[in-house]
Parts: C-alpha cells; sequence; structure tokens
C-alpha cells in the first residue's frame, strides 16, 4: 500500500528522470527525457524520448492518455521545446492539452530553445515552475550539455588499476586487473557513450574488440588514435568494420615517415596499399594534423572533427599516453577509476596516466561531484574534471 507518500515536485521528477533513463543509449546526441502527467494527484500518462528522431517525452506521454487531460500537471526534466526540428514543438501539445502547469527540471541550452519554451507556455497562460530536482536533470543530461555548449564530444577517462595503481604486470600481461562485475559494468558504459577511443598500442597488445557485449546494447563508434598508420588488416577490430562503424585518425608524413619511403621488398605494404585494403574493410580514414610538438596527433582537432559529425561522447580507453595527452590538453571531462584490491608491484609496470608529468601535488588535477561504488570485490571512483587543465608536456 503506497499511503501518505508525499507527492512533492521532486516525487513526480525522479519519476521522469527513471524514464528518461530508459533513452540511455538510443538518443544521442538528443538529452535524455522523461516525462509525467498527473491530475489530482494521480499519475495518468508517462512517455520518454525512445529513440533519435522520434517523438519528444511530452508528446509521447500526452498521446498515451486519451481522456481530457484539462487542468493537469506535467512535470518533465528538459525544458520543453519550441522549434520545429524533426517533430513538431512540444510547447504546442502542451497548450493544446491545456495543460495547467509544468514543471521543469532545467533549461534547455539548445539556442533554439534556451527559456523560449518556457516563455512561451507562460504566454499562453501554463503556469511555470523551473529547477525541481534541478542538479540530478543537469548531471543526467551531462553529455548533452557540454556537447551543446562546447561544440566537443564529452570525454570520459575510464581505465582500471590494481591498489598499487599499475594497469599491467612489468610483462604487459593484464588479463584480468578487476573481476567479472566491474567489467559487466565496463559494458554499460560503452553503451552509455557514442564512441570509444584507444590508442594503437592498446590494439597491438590486445587486439581488443571495444564493442558493447551488453543484451539489448549498442557498439560505440570506434576510434583509433593511430598516426602512422600501423592498425593490422587481421586485427579483430578491422575485421568487424563491415559490421561497426570504426574510425582511424592517422597522419600521412608520420605513416610515410615511418614506412621509410619507398623500400621495395621490405615486406611491408606501400601506405597506398594499406589505405586502401582498410577502406575497402569500411574502416573511415580520418587525416588529423600533428600537435605543436609533433609528438602526438592534434587531439583537439580530432574530437572537433567528430563533434561534427555528431559523436557527443567518448569513452577514452586509452593507454598511459593517450590518456595524459588528453588531460593535458583539458580535453577530459570525467574519469571512471576502477581499482582492483591487489598488487602486482614493479617499477616498469605501466600506470593509467603517463607523460611528464605535474610538478607539484598542489596543482594535482582534482575530482568533484565523487562517487563511489563497488562491484564485487573492486571499487569504482567516478567524479567530474572541472575547468580547463594546464598540464606540463
Ligand atoms: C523536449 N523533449 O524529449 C527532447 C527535447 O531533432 P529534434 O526535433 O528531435 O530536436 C532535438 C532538440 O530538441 C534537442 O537538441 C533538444 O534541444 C530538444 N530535445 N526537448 O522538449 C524531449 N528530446
Ligand atoms: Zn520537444
Amino acid at each position: 500500500m503506497q499511503q501518505n507518500i508525499e507527492k512533492t515536485p521532486e516525487f513526480y521528477m525522479k519519476q521522469a528522470l527513471a524514464l528518461a533513463k530508459q533513452g540511455e543509449g538510443k538518443v544521442s546526441p538528443n538529452p535524455m527525457v522523461g516525462c509525467v502527467v498527473a491530475k489530482g494527484g494521480d499519475v495518468v500518462a508517462t512517455g520518454y524520448h525512445e529513440q533519435y528522431g522520434g517523438y519528444h517525452a511530452e508528446r509521447n506521454a500526452l498521446l498515451n492518455c486519451k481522456g481530457s487531460l484539462e487542468g493537469a500537471e506535467l512535470y518533465v526534466n528538459l525544458e520543453p521545446c519550441c522549434h520545429y526540428g524533426k517533430t513538431p514543438p512540444c510547447t504546442e501539445i502542451i497548450i493544446e492539452k491545456k495543460i495547467r502547469k509544468v514543471y521543469v527540471g532545467c533549461l534547455d541550452p539548445n539556442p533554439k530553445v534556451a527559456g523560449k519554451g518556457i516563455k512561451i507556455l507562460q504566454q499562453h497562460g501554463v503556469l511555470v515552475e523551473t529547477g525541481v530536482l534541478e542538479q540530478e536533470c543537469r548531471g543526467l543530461n551531462e553529455v548533452f550539455f557540454h556537447y551543446m555548449e562546447c561544440q566537443m564530444p564529452f570525454v570520459a577517462m575510464k581505465y582500471a588499476m590494481t591498489l598499487d595503481g599499475k594497469i599491467a604486470c612489468e610483462t604487459g600481461d593484464s588479463k584480468w586487473v578487476t573481476g567479472t562485475e566491474a567489467r559487466a559494468h565496463v559494458q554499460c558504459l560503452r553503451n552509455r557513450y557514442k564512441g570509444i577511443m584507444a590508442g594503437i598500442g592498446t590494439v597491438l597488445a590486445d587486439d581488443p574488440m571495444l564493442n558493447c557485449r551488453l543484451e539489448g546494447g549498442k557498439d560505440p563508434v570506434r576510434v583509433i588514435c593511430d598516426s602512422k598508420l600501423q592498425i593490422p588488416l587481421g586485427s579483430q577490430i578491422v575485421q568487424t568494420a563491415p559490421q561497426i562503424r570504426t574510425i582511424v585518425a592517422w597522419n600521412p608524413e608520420e605513416a610515410e615517415k615511418w614506412r621509410g619511403f619507398p623500400q621495395p621488398g621490405n615486406g611491408l605494404p606501400s601506405l597506398r596499399q594499406s589505405a586502401e585494403a582498410l577502406g575497402r574493410q569500411g574502416v573511415e580514414l580520418m587525416e588529423i594534423p600533428m600537435e605543436r610538438d609533433g609528438k602526438y596527433l592534434d587531439l583537439r582537432q580530432l574530437l572537433k572533427n567528430l563533434a561534427n559529425q555528431g559523436i557527443d561522447s567518448i569513452l577514452l580507453e586509452g593507454g598511459g599516453t593517450l590518456n595524459a595527452s588528453m588531460l593535458r590538453e583539458g580535453l577530459a571531462q570525467r574519469v571512471y577509476a576502477f581499482i582492483a584490491p591487489k598488487l602486482v608491484a614493479g617499477a616498469k609496470a605501466k600506470s593509467p596516466v603517463e607523460g611528464s608529468g605535474i610538478p607539484l601535488m598542489a596543482d594535482a588535477v582534482g575530482l568533484k561531484q565523487i562517487e563511489v561504488s563497488r562491484f564485487g570485490d573492486d571499487l569504482c571512483i567516478t567524479g567530474r574534471i572541472g575547468g580547463e587543465i594546464c598540464l606540463p608536456g
């Protein structure tokens, strides 16, 4: 019996948030949005944004209810839109259905909406209350906010390490640092983020698939940083490129240098042959300039290109060098550190973030909004990296 539950706006907004989350992995680069309609305190309709290009949460909820909704209250985690996109404006149907009051979690950062949705509702006599569970609502759509505001993908750095801070033994063996529960959770992360990024070192060492093995999940777009275009045709990633979108970021000059210019008979396929063979497999080759110091691909440019293709988020499963470059350039927004309660020791065993490091502890990159969870015997610590971070090269 659900008696005496205080039906505050927060009570309904929590339901809207849970509904919104059902769109995870399916609506990108749109936000996850859920909607609850209540009349006389009873929930009479619910809906959520189910897939990219489909109806928005409000329309789904309002069309789900046959009876009159005049005088009802509507709860939605994001400001209702007021523009004609792939679907008509949500404000229109809210007004048409004579909703009395709309409770909004947070404003929509999309410049086409950005407060105008609320204004239109008010101009039509609909009462509006904003900021209900605002932090949770913004948190759920942190990717959408970042992508809209910065036109860059939201980058989440993920790694698994031992309690003594190693991602592999000195021998290079790394199977497995964490247990099955933690690794299963990584599959959820791969479903959540639109793309997944790794360096060529990881591909050569582990021959990974970088797909999503979650039932009903979606595979992330695989992005491999491979300036010299070394990725083997026989690697699992290239072999599965016809089925799973795969982008290889490379640099023609670096690749040419590495092959040592025309050396007939050295056994290596020419650059043109490699590029053509990869292309035939469906691998998308993306030319990227090198950074100023010439050591690494210009990651900012790479991320910009990905953003232009609608890739709003990246799960970074890089090695220590790629992770360090992302952090140094201030391009990562979140960290997921999985920590296994075991020790492997070894001064030469690799750690999750390498590069040249920050000289002073006082200047360490700190995480905010920390959450700690446990998967079997392993821990996961996650938090946001705030602002622009400047690390020495
Ligand atoms: C809402 N409710 O459920 C969603 C909203 O391309 P379209 O037509 O789907 O429009 C996408 C934009 O609409 C998106 O950038 C965001 O501003 C808003 N998403 N708004 O009222 C929803 N998904
Ligand atoms: Zn809408």
